[in-house]
């Protein structure tokens, strides 16, 4: 899964694909490095940003999505809005990606559901404006996990078939380094609800506090937390940099015997 943040004020691509012409040759160039779904996002989910509003969420993905429709890789709305996840969906969007999990907004989980769609149902500590504020867990491994079952089965509850749905942990929403690390360490614990795990640690800030790094160096912390992301379960990766991962996963892949 190949990230397209078209917004202002994401950590590492902020500000880089604001127009539809370079989002849209960024994601083009997504496919060709091999990505099968394109996440195209028009609010930052950074800790402390602020909201967007529906109608500039709007103008920010749709020319975006309209662009790429047609290309070889499925799109996924990364937006917590109904409003937002009706029009991209309609403009050939598959997959809803929700870092609330339908917390947010109370008709997401309807909109996905009559679409007949896919989504991710992520975990996040609080809010965005939030999160980062000193987060604390009994066990972030069971609490993650119980959140994620309980997530599942509203879905269920709202139409979704649970062959569509996927979960993500959430590395970095509402976590310090060491809630993500165990999150990580015991991914296993997580995959065991039965459903595809998604993981996001691309260019992630505890990358950053472990090797000293900046946005855009930390690649090898991407490479290596992915690998372990994969042999513990997960099958969804959300990266920036998609040839490299995939490569990566490709020779981890490769190591299963036949
Ligand atoms: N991370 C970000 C945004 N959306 N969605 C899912 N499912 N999982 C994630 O880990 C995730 C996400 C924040 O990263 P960005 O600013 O690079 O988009």
């Amino acid at each position: 899964m190949g990230v397209l943040n078209v917004t202002p004020d994401s950590f590492s691509d902020g500000g880089l694909f604001l127009e539809p012409g370079p989002a849209v040759a960024h994601g083009r160039r997504l496919v060709a490095e091999g990505a099968a779904i394109l996440d195209v996002g028009g609010e930052s989910t950074r800790p402390g940003a602020a909201p967007v509003a529906v109608d500039q969420e709007l103008w920010r993905v749709m020319p975006v999505i309209e662009g790429l429709a047609g290309e070889a890789a499925r799109i996924s709305i990364d937006t917590t809005k109904a409003a937002v996840a009706r029009e991209a969906l309609a403009a050939g969007a598959t997959i809803v990606n929700d870092v609330s999990a339908f917390r947010f907004d109370p008709d997401l989980a309807g909109v996905t559901a009559d679409a007949g769609a896919d989504c991710c149902l992520m975990h996040m500590l609080g809010e965005p404006r939030t999160m980062q504020a000193d987060p604390r867990y009994d066990d972030v491994v069971s609490e993650v996990r119980a959140f994620l079952e309980e997530r599942l089965a509203f879905a269920v509850a709202q139409g979704i078939p649970e062959e569509r749905v996927w979960l993500d942990p959430g590395i970095g929403f509402g976590k310090t380094v060491e809630h993500n690390l165990e999150l990580l360490r015991r991914l296993d614990e997580i995959a065991t609800i039965g459903r595809p795990l998604v993981i996001g640690t691309s260019r992630k800030s505890f990358l950053g506090k472990i090797t000293g790094r900046s946005e855009g160096d930390r690649l090898p912390g991407t490479i290596a937390t992915s690998v372990l992301a994969w042999e513990r379960g997960a099958t969804v990766f959300r990266v920036h940099d998609v040839a490299p991962v995939r490569d990566a996963l490709a020779v981890a892949l490769a190591t299963v015997g036949p």
